[in-house]
């Protein structure tokens, strides 16, 4: 299997811990052309990261349907519980994170590359992170986002903490920890699991490379 990938992506890197913690053979490569590129979308016609295109040629988008394939395809090491209503708790959170929680971070994103965005629009997106953070706060289980095991959960809501936490304070807005004392305890643990740590180093070392050019 291939992963079009990029170590920066909150979206890859979320299927890269479902990859790591699995402990797959997956070539990771950039999008040929980049994202977005006429190149890359003949693979890919949404022109995102991440896809897998499996050995038979099929390709699955979406970094959720890809997490729930692998899921599905390598269940020896579970990253969802087994009882339905655990697999509905953890996906409570998937779904958090994918339609409510990263999207008001993501609108904050062009300004990082540089663009200009209106001050109004600024505010507002970080109240919009906050109340979700709060949220956040509100749902989060222990040990584990989720409960009693690492999962899905955890591997979707940790790359983008990294973004965060490194970005959030440069908008104006305190850290995300800040009277969030579950969701600094969750931070401090995932921190520590093997294929989190692994991931966040590699955001990292990307997000340093990229301040380079
Ligand atoms: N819903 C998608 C979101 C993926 C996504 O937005 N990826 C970003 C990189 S983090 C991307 O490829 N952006 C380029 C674009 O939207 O054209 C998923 O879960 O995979």
């Amino acid at each position: 299997m291939k992963l079009y990938n990029l170590m920066l992506s909150n979206f890859a890197s979320k299927s890269r811990i479902a990859i790591y913690e699995k402990g797959l053979n997956v070539e990771m490569v950039d999008p040929p052309g980049g994202l977005g590129s006429a190149e890359y979308k003949k693979i890919n016609p949404l022109g995102k990261v991440p896809a897998l295109l499996l050995d038979n040629g099929q390709l699955i988008a979406e970094s959720e349907i890809i997490n729930e394939y692998l899921e599905d395809k390598f269940p020896e090491k579970p990253l969802l519980p087994k009882d339905a209503e655990g697999r509905a708790r953890v996906r409570s959170f998937t779904r958090f994170h994918d339609l409510y929680l990263e999207p008001p971070l993501r609108a904050l994103f062009p300004k990082l590359f540089g663009q200009q965005l209106d001050d109004k629009f600024i505010q507002e997106k970080v109240t919009e992170v906050n109340n979700r953070l709060d949220q956040l706060e509100a749902m989060l289980s222990s040990p584990w986002a989720a409960g009693e095991m690492f999962s899905l959960a955890d591997a979707a809501l940790a790359p983008t903490m990294f973004f965060m936490s490194n970005f959030l304070p440069q908008f104006g807005s305190k850290g995300p920890f800040d009277g969030r004392p579950k969701l600094k305890a969750w931070w401090d643990r995932v921190q520590e699991q093997p294929s989190v740590k692994r991931v966040l180093g590699e955001q990292q070392a990307a997000l340093q490379a990229m301040m380079k050019r």
